[in-house]
């Protein structure tokens, strides 16, 4: 086993990622280098499908297939070595198949990338000798720490913009032509360069390429959702019988909502799926009741103690059988965990029947209102406010404080941030990161909130767009703008979105809560003299750094 894609990796001894039996995050050491296998098998089916277009042949359900896949070996999707194994079979099989379908017009059609010729052995201990041969050290005694950890850095990076598509698949958008870039990066990953300079632009190219995942991602949700505006949500319980739901698919919130109309359920959001309640074709339904709990790694204690079954539509599952609750838990598309029932098809009704057999909530708490739905729109029709607030001196600056949560302690340092911006600016947030802190009351300045919330890690488009219109109103720069980028990072879809903002030239960002494991003190370096990042520190000299006295 070798994984070090997330920040919660094992750092110590040696700094060498999980590296044993199990991952800190639950993950067996199987699981784990059945995704390596799965992975490299992929990349052959990437090779074929670009071998496939040369020949005028683009398979929408491949193109669909590989990043939809490829999700499931994200940080706290799949842990079912079951289902991993199904994926790498079916991905051979259409490789095959396409194969045949290129060679039905060109009989000498091939491809040279030794991922292409694996074919996967028919039980798990044959299987397992295999995805030795592609665990993602293979490389670390052949090339420099730097090489290896920039191309960790692609392969993370692209792993993110999967997850984008697949959740942009899911809205009903695919593009050709980005799934063609996609099946090119996964290629290039494939047999990647030993050139520090050539894989630093293999990751910006990836997090252009993501830009316009994102784009596309956007455009779906608003399309079948409506564009967010700002809502109140109710983050407190109500009497009645409840389903709780997580994860990032509006789309399975849309259809359990659908389904669960007239039955006398609650349905309450968690996680990243609180911004639903600000899109005007789901906060319609009168039973999305409110957001229950917080970040992930809180799910044990608080799944534990919610009186009703749980849907797990994307990232972040962790273990349920610690709080007990794997009976009444279910995991949709490519979420995984052994023993754990999961729903394929649009049918939620095993859900609804354990909601109605089950106790609700026996009491209404008193309501406690948050509000949510600074989306795209709602934000650049607040621009020229913005922008008279700051030439008349009213609001000094602007913090996006965006990204994920986890489980170290110094994760305290984002809301302590958060707290201590002073009264004439503005914090924007994205992602889970936000639940250690917005549930604190911060007020208003001029009527515009404090806390303004973007939405989910999947919105960080409309925060760059603001930040591009901003700064073409004002005609300057996105770096000269009063706008200052605090971001967290846990997993894959955050490390993409770094690499999407440095590939649009955004310069100066501090991130931490530490430095991925895969990227050295040179490799940071690196980072430093071409984009100004940097690693937070305290609160207050940080603070003292980004705004001018
Ligand atoms: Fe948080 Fe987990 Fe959004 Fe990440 S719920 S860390 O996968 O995707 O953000
Ligand atoms: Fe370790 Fe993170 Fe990989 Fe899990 S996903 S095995 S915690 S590096």
């Amino acid at each position: 086993m070798f994984c070090i894609q997330c920040e919660q990796t094992m750092r110590a001894p040696g700094g060498k990622g999980c590296s044993f039996t199990q991952g800190m995050c639950g993950k067996s050491a199987e699981t784990s280098d059945q995704q390596d296998l799965l992975v490299a098998v992929l990349q052959g089916l990437s090779a074929w499908a670009l071998k496939a277009r040369e020949l005028n042949i683009v398979d929408a359900a491949v193109d669909a297939f590989v990043p939809r896949t490829l999700f499931a070996t994200l940080t706290n999707v799949n842990f079912d070595t079951r289902r991993i194994v199904e994926y790498t079979r079916e991905a051979a099989s259409l490789r095959d198949g396409l194969a045949a379908r290129c060679r039905e017009i060109d009989r000498a059609a091939d491809v040279a990338l030794p991922q292409a010729g694996i074919q996967p052995a028919d039980d798990l201990a044959g299987l397992a000798a295999q995805a030795a041969d592609w665990a993602l050290d293979r490389d670390v005694f052949d090339v420099s720490e730097e090489v290896h950890g920039l191309r960790l850095l692609g392969l993370y990076g692209l792993k993110g913009a999967a997850a984008y598509m697949e959740h942009a698949r899911v809205l009903d958008r695919q593009d050709a032509g980005l799934a063609q870039g996609f099946h090119e990066k996964m290629v290039a990953l494939a047999d990647p360069s030993d050139d520090i300079e050539a894989l630093l632009a293999l990751s910006l190219d990836i997090g252009q390429l993501n830009f316009r995942i994102m784009a596309m991602l956007d455009d779906g949700e608003t399309a079948m959702f409506g564009h967010p505006a700002p809502t109140q949500v109710n983050v407190n319980p109500v009497a009645g019988k409840a389903i709780l739901i997580s994860g990032h698919d509006l789309k399975d919130l849309r259809a359990l909502l659908e389904q669960t109309e007239g039955t006398g359920i609650n349905v309450y959001t968690n996680g990243e799926m609180l911004p639903a309640h600000g899109y005007p074709e789901l906060k319609r339904f009168k039973h999305l009741a409110g957001n229950y709990g917080s970040a992930w790694q809180n799910q044990q204690r608080e799944f534990a103690a919610f009186p009703g079954p749980i849907v797990m539509t994307s990232n972040c599952i962790i273990d349920p059988n610690v709080g007990r609750y794997s009976d009444r838990i279910y995991t949709r598309s490519i979420v995984g965990w052994p023993g754990v029932k999961h729903l394929e098809g649009e049918s939620f009704a095993p859900v609804i029947e354990q909601a109605l057999a089950m106790p609700g909530f026996a009491e209404t708490a008193e309501p406690h209102q948050i509000t949510v739905g600074f989306g795209r729109q709602t934000l650049l029709s607040a621009a020229d406010t913005v922008i008279d607030m700051v030439a008349a001196k009213q609001l000094r600056h602007v913090f996006l404080v965006g990204g994920c949560d986890g489980s170290r302690q110094e994760r305290s340092y984002y809301a302590d941030f958060a707290r201590q911006v002073p009264q004439d600016c503005v914090v924007m947030t994205l992602a889970c990161g936000k639940y250690r802190f917005n549930k604190h009351d911060f007020g208003t300045i001029n009527g515009l909130p404090r806390l303004l919330d973007v939405g989910q890690c999947n919105d960080a488009y409309s925060a760059v767009m603001l930040a591009v219109t901003l700064a073409e109103k004002l005609g300057c720069g996105v770096n000269d703008l009063p706008l200052t980028l605090v971001l967290s990072w846990f997993e894959q879809k955050a490390i993409v979105i770094l690499l999407t903002l440095l590939s649009l030239g955004v310069r100066n960002i501090y991130t931490g809560p530490t430095a991925p494991a895969f990227l050295n003190d040179t490799l940071m370096g690196v980072l430093a003299e071409r984009f100004g990042m940097r690693e937070i520190g305290t609160v207050e000299e940080d603070m003292a750094a980004m705004l001018p006295a």
